[in-house]
């Protein structure tokens, strides 16, 4: 099994993360990726989806694109340990958590990795643009304390929502959106998330290549 993978591509960590928690083992390839963003584009996902975007899995005549497609196919694959519930109407709402933290959660989360991880001289970014976006974040943290008032994990046992909401948490904490006391419950899940030994193996990995990645080049006379 090969993954084609975005060594800081949140959704190629849910697929990384999924592959360690179930101890699937499979060749990690990383696509080119810096401050110039995803090019250029490997020639091989290029090839194998139509949106030239990571991850994307070979396994044998198996290629799969789209993190969400993935993950399910990982799941049908190796069923144990399960990332997702069993009952349809648990399952049904992992997967719309999971949209949610795809769609929604990371639409906010967008515009700061355009200001605030591609300019890293914080003089060139939009402040406006930064506000507002924080100030959705926010409201987003909100709603997903409330969500988790009384639950261990977003729904059922711990999976893919826990994951994929965890992801876009963690980024927007690197981008200056921390999650705070203020959503006390939402705290509280991300330190359990964090004693999750794929889990922070995954977020120790993110963080050592970001640490790698030079400052953006200054633009050109
Ligand atoms: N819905 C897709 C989104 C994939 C995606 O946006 N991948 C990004 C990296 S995180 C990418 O390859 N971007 C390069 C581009 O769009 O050109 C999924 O879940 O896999």
């Amino acid at each position: 099994m090969k993954l084609y993978s975005g060594p800081l591509s949140l959704f190629t960590a849910k697929v990384r993360i999924a592959l360690r928690e179930k101890g699937v083992e499979a060749e990690i390839i990383d696509v080119p990726f810096g401050r110039q963003g995803y090019q250029p584009k490997h020639p091989e996902v290029e090839a194998r989806n139509p949106k030239a975007q990571v991850p994307v899995l070979v396994d044998g005549d198996v290629e799969l694109w789209d993190s969400t497609v993935i993950l399910e196919y990982l799941e049908d694959l190796h069923p144990e340990p399960a990332l997702y519930p069993r009952d349809p109407a648990e399952k049904a709402t992992c997967r719309q958590l999971e949209h949610y933290a795809d769609e929604v959660l990371f639409a906010s989360i967008f515009p700061l990795v355009q200001e605030v991880f591609y300019k890293t001289d914080p003089a060139a970014r939009d402040a406006v643009r930064v506000a507002e976006s924080t100030a959705t974040l926010r409201e987003c943290y909100a709603e997903l304390d409330a969500r988790l008032a009384g639950r261990e994990w977003f729904c059922g046992d711990y999976g893919v929502a826990d994951i994929t909401i965890f992801l876009c948490c963690m980024f927007g904490a690197t981008l200056g959106v921390p999650v705070e006391d203020t959503t006390p419950h939402l705290a509280t899940w991300i330190e359990r998330m964090n004693g999750r030994p794929a889990v922070a193996a995954e977020a120790a990995e993110m963080m050592r290549f970001a640490a790698t990645l030079p400052p953006q080049p200054a633009a050109a006379a």
